[in-house]
Formats: structure tokens, sequence, C-alpha cells
């Protein structure tokens, strides 16, 4: 017998149609819509821990929290079996995988073919962004996995009010995920299944996602990496706006003034800390508006305007602490879903940076674990998925669904070396050439080698739906519906640099906030920028610096820019330049021969010693 996907729906189309054919391929026991309404949640996560599928932690210490415990082979994305299925191999360009999309279908309908056999298939419609805004954007997720429609339910506006308007014609992405594990008389069910056969594909033409064999995060909230960047990037290609991975925040100066700051980081690079940063600078106020996506689009007045679409957060564990992120830590003090931390004998849960580890406890994969074992307790990319209003920092637009205009936008990574604490671009294009140049060490957000140093371009690596060069591109060409004077400027920041015996440079953590104050003191013109090869830097006075008893060697290396260091790094940029065949946009490669220009200049006589540093 021969199956296959049925045609994604159209504009206006009938949802329940699609549904229908969905679970005639998929064949689960039953078909259940899920709006996440008071009592369906309930129910749902106490028939979970019934299941063995969440643990309820104890009500005094965490109230309304629930711990999830991952297949040990289940606990990340999976980039390698992430594909994008455009028609044409050269839409996905080469940091994507492309798969055609014929062959794509005839593969998952195969293993989709009786895939939720003997579960519950949930239906869950919901909006990106808050229902009425003119940038939301709706939904259906089909998951054959109660956590994931759980998550969903945190993680966007989960509501009856999105079916009706799909109803009634609004337009809506298609998104079907299945764990892979069917069950069957004989088959028990496990407290996490998957299946070893992973893929995560993307039809950018019909707009539709189909996500197979995992449990975890991106892989199957399929709102947020597969929806909200991959698919949205080419919808904003195609309409004239930009699907970031970005924090977004509002910092409030001492005089008064607000300024809204979007920035892009890998994945696992703090962006949660960075959008709840708690200042150490006097008069200062952050409000957090998101802390992983960010929606932009030109307005008719020049300025970029901004959303998070997203409700919730699904932030990295380990790491997050009352001196880290304290705001994060009240945030997640009840109801919040925990997934892979490691669990306290009281029943609360535990991970490596919260607190002095206690004497026992059990592991991330549900074993004995005492302080000295060798193996952590909580998983790296353990996570915690919470509300958004939860946040005590949360500002008003997460209700309101109102955009913010965007005053700056910082490229960050975490650089050992080369990359200095800030600096500013020259202009708009030297800011996309940034952007596009990133690099970071890799972390343990995603499959592969932790602390290897990948280029990952906008932080969209592993984001974005169609071809890098022509996303460059649409960067470049998004200028022209801005006025220059009123756009957001462009940074580069690097909290992670090491000195020579291998300690962070930076203190970091609320300490970013003089690094945050300078870009705003720039954006309001109060205060000069040294120019350099790499850009405009501060120096360490501008960042307020006193108090902080930075070393020597901080002190020296912070702010430098080293020639050997950069020679190297424009070697690098244009092998990796190299690499994409010639569809670097022209306007990309003229900043790199300008950089390298700049940075040959310093060495010619006259050349300032404060250039060459
Ligand atoms: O993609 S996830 O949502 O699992 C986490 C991340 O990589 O940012
Ligand atoms: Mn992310």
């Amino acid at each position: 017998m021969r199956f296959t996907l049925p045609p994604a729906p159209g504009f206006g189309s009938d949802c329940a149609l699609w549904v229908a054919e969905v679970a005639a391929l998929t064949q689960p026991d039953r078909v259940v819509w899920y709006y996440d309404t008071p009592d369906e949640r309930a129910a749902l996560l106490a028939q979970s821990v019934t299941e063995g599928k969440l643990t309820k932690l104890d009500s005094d210490l965490r109230p309304g929290s629930y711990l999830a415990r991952s297949d040990a082979a289940d606990v990340a994305r999976v980039e390698s079996r992430t594909f994008i299925c455009s028609e044409s191999e050269s839409d996905a360009g080469p940091t994507n995988n492309w798969r055609d999309p014929i062959s794509m279908r005839a593969e998952l309908a195969a293993r989709f073919a009786g895939a939720m056999r003997g579960r519950t298939m949930f239906v869950v419609p919901f909006s990106m962004g808050v229902a009425h805004s003119p940038l939301a954007r709706f939904g259906l997720q089909i998951t054959d996995s109660a956590y994931a429609a759980l998550s969903m339910g945190v993680m966007t506006r989960v509501s009856r009010e999105v079916r009706t308007r799909i109803d009634d014609g609004a337009n809506w992405v298609p998104t079907v995920h299945s764990v892979g594990a069917p069950l069957t008389a004989d088959t028990a069910d496990t407290n996490w299944p998957s299946n070893t056969d992973k893929y995560i594909a993307h039809f950018p033409e019909t707009r539709e996602v189909w996500s197979y064999g995992s449990g975890y995060g991106g892989n199957a909230l399929l709102a947020k990496k597969c929806f909200a960047l991959r698919i949205a990037s080419v919808l904003g290609r195609d309409e004239g706006w930009l699907a970031e991975h970005m924090l977004l925040v509002r910092l409030t100066s001492p005089e008064g003034r607000p300024f809204h700051i979007a920035a892009a980081f890998p994945s696992a690079c703090g962006k949660t800390n960075l959008s709840m940063l708690q200042p150490t600078l006097p008069g200062w106020t952050v409000e957090t508006l998101g802390d992983d996506i960010v929606w932009m689009k030109p307005g008719g007045d020049g300025r970029m305007w901004a959303i998070n679409p997203e409700a919730g957060f699904f932030g990295v564990a380990p790491g997050t602490g009352p001196g880290t992120n304290p705001v994060a830590t009240s945030m997640i003090e009840r109801d919040t879903i925990f997934t892979n931390v490691a669990l306290t004998p009281e029943s609360d849960v535990w991970w490596e940076g919260l607190s002095p580890a206690p004497a026992a406890l059990t592991d991330w994969q549900g074993q004995p674990w005492q302080p000295g074992t060798d193996r952590p307790a909580a998983h790296p990319n353990s996570r915690f998925t919470v509300s958004a209003g939860a946040c005590p920092l949360i500002a008003e637009e997460y209700f309101s669904g109102r955009a913010v205009p965007l005053d700056a936008i910082l490229f960050g990574g975490r650089r050992a070396s080369t990359t200095p604490l800030a600096f500013e671009a020259y202009n708009w294009d030297h800011g996309v050439f940034m952007g596009a140049t990133m690099a970071s060490e890799q972390t343990a957000a995603a499959e592969g080698t932790v602390g290897r140093v990948r280029r990952d371009p906008f932080a969209m690596l592993p984001f974005c739906g169609y071809n890098m060069t022509d996303y460059w591109e649409h960067w470049l060409k998004i200028s022209e519906q801005l006025d220059p004077d009123r756009a957001p400027r462009i940074f580069q920041v690097n909290w992670f640099r090491r000195g020579e015996n291998g300690d962070f440079l930076w203190p970091g953590f609320g300490d970013n906030a003089r690094v945050l104050a300078w870009i705003c003191r720039r954006v309001a013109g109060y205060v000069p920028a040294s120019p350099t090869p790499i850009g405009m830097l501060p120096t360490l006075d501008d960042l307020h610096v006193h108090g902080l008893n930075l070393t020597d060697e901080a002190q020296d290396q912070l702010l430098a820019v080293n020639d050997a260091e950069w020679a190297a790094e424009t070697a690098s940029i244009r092998e990796w330049f190299d690499g994409f065949d010639g569809h670097v946009p022209p306007r990309v490669l003229e900043q790199l021969e300008q950089l390298e220009h700049r940075l040959a200049a310093v060495h010619e006589p006259g050349a300032t010693a404060r250039a060459r540093h």
C-alpha cells in the first residue's frame, strides 16, 4: 500500500478536513482538539503523571511544576536530520540539508503511516504574537506527545479563538509532529517515546513542517525554531520583514528614555540571562520582551518595529541561579515544566549552578547521584518551560501585543579570543557583514562537539529556512525601507573573551548593563567612539568600569584589536565565503575588502597607535 502526505491546506481552507487526512495517515486511537484551557491543562498534566511521563514536584517547594526525563538519545536539536525541502536545491543553499520535496514527502509518508497507532493525536491551534496583532501568525500543531501539547500551551498562545479565526478564513501554517513510536497490543509505552530515526522537515513553498522521531525542544515544539524561524524567515523574505534568533529588551536610562535592543546569540550563549539582566549601573532599568525570537518589520516611519512572537521561555537550566539570573530563578519557582534536570529527595529540582549540590540526588537519567560523581546531575541542555507572564520584568507588550521600535541590534557569540567586548558597525552594510561573519564556540543546545568554533551567521545557521546568502541580501535590501537616521544601529559584543590562564576577562551578567548603557548613549549621540579597523570602539572609561576591579590583563585585552588574530580572522572569513560558490552579495564582500584594507592601513606610516593597539 502507498501512502501520501495530505496536501498542504491553502489559504482559507477547512482545517478540519486536513486534520482528518493526517489522522487517516497516522491512525491515532483518538483525535483531541487541545485549547489549553485550565481544565484541559489540569487533566492532561494529571494523565501524564499517571502514565509516568511527568513527575509532579513537591507542591510547597515547586507548586504547579513537573519534571520530564527524556530518552538519553533525545536531548537536543538534531541539525543533521533537519531538512529544508525547497523545490530548488539552491533555495536551501549550502548551509542547509536540502532534500527534494517529492522524495521527502514519500519518505515521510512511509514514516508517518500508522505512526500514532495506540496514541492520542492532539490538535493544537496557536498564535505567534497576540492574536489581534497585525504581526501575529497562526498555526496548527498536530502532535502525539502530551508533553509537546502542554509545552505549546506555555510557549505559544493556544486558544479556541485561533481555531475560529482559521475556520473564518485566516491564513495558517500546518505543522505535524510524531514521536514515531506507535503502540501495539504487546508494546509497553516508555516515559519518553521517540525513534532513533529522526526527521525535522520543512517545506518552504507550501509552508509546512513535518517532524518525526524526537520529543525534544525545537524538534518537537514546532512553533519555535521550525515555524517562527525557518518558515517565518521565508515568509519574511517574501513579504519584506525579518524573523530572527534574537532576544528583545527595553532599557530605560536614568533620565527615563527607553531604548529597545534586539540581540542575536547562538543557542545557549546567555540570551535568557541578558533579556532579564539586573543592571549594576544605578538608575538603569530593564524590562524583558523576549529571550529567543524576534519578528521585525520596517514601519512607515522608517523605524524597525519588533515583536516577540512567543509566549514563554524554554531556557537552559544549568548556570541559572540566584547569582547569574535572579529574575529567572524566581520566575521558575512555580508553574514550570522542567526537562532533564536532577530531582532532590524532597521532590524539588536541582541543576549545576542553582545552589551548592545537595548530598544526594536523582540525576536526569533517574540514577543516584552524589557530589563528586563524574557526570553532571542535570543534562547540559536541560531546560525549563515557563510562561513569559511569570517573569517579574515582563514588559506590558506581552499583554498588549504592541510592537516596539528598535534602537540597536547586537550580534554576539562565544569567542575566547579575537573579538573585543563591544564595538559598533560603521553603517548598515558593515553591520550586516558583522552578522554574516559571526562565529561562536558550539554549545550543548545541538548535537556536535562542544567548544569547536563555527561560523554562525546572525545566529541563524541552523534556523534560516532559505539560502543563507539570499538572506544576507534580504538584510541589505530591508535597509531601503529604513530611514538611515532612525534605523537601528548595529553592534558586536563578546562577553566571553579569555585571558592567558583561560579565565573570562569580563564579569558578564549584570555588568553587561555597562555595555548596553554605552550602546544606548551611542544611539542618543552622547558619547564618541574610536574608529579602528574593525569598527567603532568604546574606551574602558566609556563603559564605566571603575569599581569592577578588572585585572591589568583585562584592562589591556578586553578592547584589544590584535593584528595577528584579525589577519587569521579575515583569512578564515575569506575561505568560508569561498564555500558559497560566488553567491556572497557584492556589498558583503566589499565590507570584507574594506576591513582587510583598514587592517593593512594601520601598518602604514602615520597610522595611530590606538587603531593598531
Ligand atoms: O531549539 S531549541 O528550542 O531546542 C533550543 C535552542 O537551540 O535554542
Ligand atoms: Mn534559541
